[in-house]
């Protein structure tokens, strides 16, 4: 099936994708994802509890899947602030998850011209995107606990094809972070011990995924972060601009939303939410819990 991997990074690297490397489907994940659920950590986001039979077994996601292909996507490393505050940089420009899901269609047809099933996500199913991504070769594991690429750091997509061929795979790469522990000390709110972040205190979570109000010792570190957090990304060595990268200019920032001030956010009537936030991933969380955010930057104090 070497024809088939030549065919599929050709085609990936016409579509803007950065890197590709193939893992074996069936590899064992350890305990890590159970004990971090076990633990709790994972605060509200109830769907990761359903989704971890799966997340263990891409066999329950495709029957007779043999490879999975992961895939880099990068984001602007530019920082992204409006007038109110900094959203995270992936975020600021459109919906990632329409923008990958048509590339990887084209990926999936291109893989079924040599017979193969597939299912394809970023971010949008059960799949240990970063465990695979690492075993795929790609990078490794950081303390911070993102995918690290020597050379383009951690701003990037990751994107998951399960298929049915069986490809040649890669083999991963060693950790490099060494004895820097820049990211656990940056982090705000503590969130990082040994690679994994601890949701109930990421202010990632508490600014995106969050179904109740943030507590109070948790908006007291917001600072001025609007929508996700970049924090443990910012301080990295890794990300120290090296290699050269391909944009995809759709990730920019429009630039409506860059002049929006803390209080045309914190009253934002739905309309006007709509208007802006259609096509950004930003419009998911609604605007209440923008409003939400909003207020929050008023409370606190600059950090970034
Ligand atoms: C839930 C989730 C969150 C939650 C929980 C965060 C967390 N760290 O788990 C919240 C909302 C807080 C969040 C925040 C962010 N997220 Co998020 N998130 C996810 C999601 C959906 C699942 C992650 C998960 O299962 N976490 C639980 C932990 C225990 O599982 P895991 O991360 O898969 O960990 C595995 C590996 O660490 C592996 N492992 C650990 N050590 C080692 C060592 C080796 C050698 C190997 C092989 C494996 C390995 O074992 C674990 C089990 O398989 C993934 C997409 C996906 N389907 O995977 C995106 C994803 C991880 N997020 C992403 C991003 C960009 C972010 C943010 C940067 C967004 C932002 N700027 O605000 C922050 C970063 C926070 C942080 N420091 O992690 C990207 C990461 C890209 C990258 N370069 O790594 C992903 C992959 C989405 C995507 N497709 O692009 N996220
Ligand atoms: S995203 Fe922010 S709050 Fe979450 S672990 Fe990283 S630095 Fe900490
Ligand atoms: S800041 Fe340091 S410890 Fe954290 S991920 Fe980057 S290199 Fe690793």
């Amino acid at each position: 099936m070497l024809e088939a991997r030549q065919a599929i990074e050709y085609a990936a690297r016409q579509l803007g994708f950065s890197g590709l490397g193939v893992a074996p489907a069936h590899a064992n994940q350890g305990t890590i994802l159970e004990n971090w659920l076990a633990a709790g950590k994972h605060a509200d986001m109830q769907w990761m509890e359903r989704h971890l039979p799966a997340r263990l077994d891409p066999e329950l996601v495709l029957p007779g899947v043999r490879s999975i292909i992961m895939l880099t996507y990068e984001y602007p490393r530019t920082d992204a602030r409006t007038a109110a505050g900094a959203i995270a940089r992936y975020a600021q420009g459109q919906d990632y998850h329409k923008l990958l899901a048509d590339k990887l269609a084209d990926l999936d047809e291109t893989l079924q011209w040599y017979g193969g099933t597939q299912r394809c996500f970023s971010d949008s199913g059960p799949v240990s995107e970063r465990f695979f991504a690492a075993l795929a070769g790609l990078g490794w594991i950081g303390r911070n606990g993102l995918l690290i690429r020597p050379g383009k750091g951690s701003y990037c997509f990751l994107a998951s094809i399960l298929t049915t061929l069986e490809l040649p795979t890669d083999t991963p790469m060693p950790n490099r972070c060494g004895n820097c522990h820049r990211c656990e000390q940056a982090c705000p709110t503590a969130a990082l011990h040994n690679g994994c972040c601890d949701a109930r205190k990421c202010l990632s979570f508490w600014t995106i995924e969050a179904k109740s109000p943030t507590p109070q010792d948790i908006q007291q570190a917001q600072g001025n972060r609007l929508y996700g957090c970049d924090t443990c990304q910012e301080v990295c060595p890794w990300n120290r601009p090296q290699e050269e990268v391909y944009i995809d200019p759709h990730l920019l920032m429009p630039a409506p939303l860059a002049k929006l001030s803390t209080q045309q956010l914190a009253q934002m009537p739905e309309a006007d939410f709509q208007a802006i936030f259609t096509g950004s991933p930003i419009r998911r969380i609604g605007v209440a819990h923008l409003r939400h955010n909003a207020a929050g930057l008023s409370q606190s104090e600059p950090s970034l």
